[in-house]
């Protein structure tokens, strides 16, 4: 395992008023198995780590034969909040069901259904080049359906995103409530919620990667985290993100948001599962 960290041991604990950056990732070869992105304050730390190391190490896709999980401090001046998004499931029979879903309510955002459907048969394929899945990302032009992502098969990890510790225990209540109880759920609501902060992005279009998991979603600022409840059959290992980015979008600068702003989610305007 590779501990990468950006200051000593004795200065993290000096720094215990910042707010720290922790991303895992693994993979088997050049298989990428799972990711996280947390932003955390010092004292839950050591258990968010703990807590992504085993993910790793117990993982439906395989057990990771290298894992990296990195901390980075950053200021606490520097964090926005944020509310999530509203949440919506919307219950299917099956797969193919699903992805005309998708593709219904994608095309309701104004895209247009050629792209919808180039996106969805890339994804589906496996959007790596080797037909594999993406570390992060497909970056879609909304108006020429083109790739934008410099390194196809690494995409763009969307990183530095957590729940506000305040809102924690009224998230996990809403969702107690409504019986859904996983922390995979809040880990993509609050992904969606902060791809869909930047006006540049139209939409958002998931499914997961990890074989036994069949729920993915289409976000976006105006409709919310709406979630299908099947996009893929099981045992199907290909999963991913897709983003759909307007023309004329400054894509360095957009980028440099998805990766680096640090952004803690507030619960939903609308009291809404
Ligand atoms: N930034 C960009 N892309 C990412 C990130 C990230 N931080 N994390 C994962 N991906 C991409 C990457 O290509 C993965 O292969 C793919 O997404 C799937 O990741 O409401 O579990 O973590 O029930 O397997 C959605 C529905 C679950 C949850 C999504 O995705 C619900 C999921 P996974
Ligand atoms: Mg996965």
């Amino acid at each position: 395992m590779e501990l990468t960290a950006s200051r000593s041991h004795d200065s993290f604990r000096a720094m215990s008023q910042d707010i720290y950056s922790l991303r895992m990732r693994s993979s088997i070869g050049s298989k990428h198995i799972s990711g996280a992105e947390r932003l955390l304050e010092f004292p839950k730390l050591e258990d968010a780590a703990s807590a992504l190391l085993t993910r790793a190490l117990n993982h439906s896709r395989g057990a990771a034969e290298k894992i990296s999980i990195t901390l980075q401090p950053l200021a606490r001046e520097q964090l926005i909040k944020r509310p999530l998004l509203n949440f919506s499931t919307i219950e299917v029979n099956n797969w193919l069901q699903g992805r005309q879903v998708a593709s219904e309510l994608l095309v309701q955002l104004g895209l247009r259904s050629e792209i919808v459907k180039s996106a969805l048969s890339q994804l589906a394929a496996g959007p790596s080049p080797d037909g594999g899945v993406m570390r992060g990302a497909m970056l879609v032009d909304a108006e020429t359906g083109q790739r934008l992502e410099s390194d196809p098969a690494r995409g763009i990890r969307v990183s530095r995103m957590d729940l506000d510790p305040a809102a924690q225990p009224v998230i996990d209540r809403l969702l107690q409530m409504a019986g859904l109880c996983n922390s995979r759920i809040v880990e993509a609501w609050v992904l969606a919620s902060k791809v869909t902060l930047y006006p540049q992005i139209i939409a958002e279009l998931c499914w997961s990667d990890d074989p036994d998991y069949l729920t993915g979603y289409v976000a976006s600022a105006q409709h919310g985290y709406q979630r299908i409840t099947h996009l893929k059959e099981y045992g199907n290992e290909i999963g991913g993100r897709v983003f759909f980015i307007k023309p004329a979008t400054d894509l360095g600068r957009l980028i440099d948001k998805l990766q680096l702003e640090p952004v803690l989610f507030t619960p939903p305007a609308e009291n809404c599962l």
